[in-house]
């Protein structure tokens, strides 16, 4: 979606990008540089990072505030739930009501949403939504009766304050005891800093979308196109993209360029760590909380059983790798049996990773993987089923240097620099319809041909030697909560203009949006239709989002669902939760550029 020009790449500098691999304290204030003025260093309490303190019971007292971080080597200020990053795990009990009295001593507004947590709509934390939000000074006492086991997570819901450290677990313990026999369990919350103001790295993607896109195809690329498929295809390749005004390394909006990525408010170089001892058997909740990053997780030397996810358990699914995209959660159980291992979750985008180690003793610690290599998007990420018909012709190849036979495409129809003129007879067996409000200047890209291939991991996990989870793995036990077919159908296109860095559903920003109506305990088929490049792990908060199958049947009880590229997935869903709800991507700065609809159920 963006310009590809044959620019010569300005790469990271190098040992900038080892720096941003972290201090090993990172956290603590120190190193000071000279341009903090003392005075503002002695009145601002250190945040606490690193492993979350522990908070258990049904009475909590959280305090918001603005405490200092450095997790780089320059100390700024962080949003912080009780001074630390993480926030308090907070531990509760299925059935307990809690109550929870959230303090804000800022001078801006806050809020706290429970994410995956079924409750009233008045407790769901949303600003604009569900309640006015909290003002500063005010304390907001949430209160409810917890209703389902399982690991979940909470963050602000205002403004930033999400991408500046407000974020914590949530583990609920089932009311018959735990379900999941573990001789430990760990908390794994990964997540993503920048040093920069979160504000002014929304405006840089406002003026440039691929500002942080470092792996832009450059001039090197071209020649190595030009020795390994000829003059010719190289330059119809280029043309192609340009043409499409897309870019095929539009992974990420924001990379390890600006980010350094967290696990357990740990940088890399600061190496959270969790003890076993050899024989037993690890409990690992990956919390996805990065506002903007998809994390690619495994564990070299082991194999991850995956038992639970979204708070929900599954039928059990042994991988080598998963992926997490922001809001998603994925329990898995480990037997370590050598004396350490790598935690290794790297971006989607292969810019810089998160890392830890599981270890019999603190200060060991395992070789860490080199990145694996970014992959470009295919045509089937971009044109959905049509694309696929091209990538059959390259058998298992997913990267543009196998697409020779691309050089075809040169025909297409690029009018309005969308999809639009691609509708061609496959015999797919899906047919996009768009509404008109599709067709404006928030919308750069159509697909009329999605996919609906859920045993897809995604790009940069395709044949990877590594056997990879993908959504079509995924098996609630017991099956759906309700078993009354849809008695309605919502379809919702998910767009957006990369260069205008605007974020919409059906072409309409939520400033120019109208709520959706969910009539009460009405039984709904949703379909979301990817009309862009980008995954987005879509969050409708108050309602399972049960996922089905493309034959309708049914897959997992979720409550983030992450849709690829030209991909259409539907999910069925029981509106029986009264109010206002919010409903958006949970790329925190698409949700922002507009990626968001408030639902009413009546
Ligand atoms: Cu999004």
């Amino acid at each position: 979606m963006k310009q590809t020009p044959l620019k010569t790449c300005p790469l990271p500098d190098p040992s900038r990008r080892r720096f941003i691999q972290g201090l090993a304290a990172g956290g603590v204030l120190m190193g000071l540089s000279p341009w903090i003025k003392p005075s503002w260093a002695a009145q601002a309490a250190a945040t606490h990072t690193g492993a979350a303190p522990v908070l258990s019971g049904t009475e909590f007292d959280l305090t918001i505030a603005e405490t200092a971080v450095n997790f780089t080597g320059n100390p700024r200020m962080a949003t912080t739930i009780n001074g630390s990053i993480p926030a308090p795990v907070l531990r509760w009990r299925e059935g307990d009501t809690v109550t929870i009295r959230v303090t804000n001593r800022m001078n801006v507004p806050t809020s706290i949403h429970w994410h995956g947590i079924i409750l009233p709509y008045q407790m769901d934390g949303v600003p604009g939504v569900s309640f006015n939000g909290i003002a500063p000074g005010e304390t907001f006492t949430y209160r409810f009766k917890v209703q389902q086991a399982g690991t979940y997570w909470y963050h602000s819901h205002t403004g930033f304050q999400e991408q500046t450290g407000m974020y914590g677990a949530i583990i609920i313990e089932p009311r018959g005891g735990a379900n999941i026999r573990a001789d430990r369990d760990y908390v794994v919350q990964l997540s993503d800093w920048t040093d920069e103001d979160p504000m002014k790295v929304f405006a840089r993607l406002k003026k440039q979308g691929d500002y942080y896109n470092f792996n832009e195809p450059t001039a090197a690329d071209f020649f190595r196109d030009v020795s390994v498929m000829g003059l010719g295809a190289a330059l119809s390749k280029r043309r192609m993209w340009n043409e499409m005004r897309m870019s095929p390394t539009d992974l990420a909006d924001i990379s390890g360029y600006t980010y350094t990525y967290l696990m357990n408010g740990s940088t890399p170089a600061g190496n959270w760590t969790g003890l076993f001892k050899p024989g037993e058997r690890v409990r690992l909740r990956f919390i996805s909380s990065g506002t903007q990053s998809f994390f690619d997780v495994r564990i070299p030397g082991l194999k991850m059983t995956v038992v639970h996810v979204d708070g929900q358990d599954v039928e059990p699914v042994t991988v080598d790798e998963f992926r997490c995209g922001p809001g998603e959660t994925y329990d898995v159980l480990v037997e370590p049996r050598d004396e350490a291992y790598t935690l290794f979750a790297q971006s989607m985008d292969r810019t810089g990773y998160a890392r830890g180690s599981l270890a019999v003793r603190e200060g060991l610690s395992a070789p860490v993987p080199e990145l694996d290599k970014p992959e470009w998007l295919t045509m089937a990420d971009m044109m959905g089923s049509m694309g696929g018909m091209a990538a059959m012709d390259h058998g298992t190849s997913n990267t543009m240097t196998g697409m020779e036979g691309m050089a075809g495409m040169e025909g297409m129809d690029h009018s309005g620099h969308s999809m639009a003129g691609m509708a061609m007879d496959s015999g797919a067996a899906v047919h996009a319809r768009h509404a008109k409000t599709e067709y404006g200047p928030s919308v750069d890209m159509r697909v009329d041909m999605p996919r609906t291939n859920l045993d897809d991991p995604g790009i940069g996990l395709r044949n990877n030697g590594r056997r990879v989870l993908t959504y079509a793995d995924l098996h609630t036990p017991g099956g759906s909560m309700d078993s009354r077919g849809p008695e309605r159908e919502i379809e919702l296109h998910l767009t957006g203009n990369m260069e205008r860095y605007t974020w919409s559903l059906d072409g309409l920003e939520f400033g120019k949006s109208t709520p959706i109506h969910f009539r009460h305990n009405q039984r709904l088929r949703v379909i979301l239709h990817n009309d862009t490049m980008m995954t987005h792990p879509m969050h409708l908060h108050g309602m399972w989002s049960e996922l089905q199958n493309p034959d309708g049947s049914f897959l997992a009880r979720r409550h983030t669902i992450s849709v690829q590229p030209a991909q259409r997935v539907s999910f069925l869903v029981t509106a029986d939760a009264l109010g206002q709800w919010a409903w958006h991507c949970h790329l925190l700065y698409h949700m922002d550029a507009g990626m968001f609809r408030k639902v009413v159920v009546a």
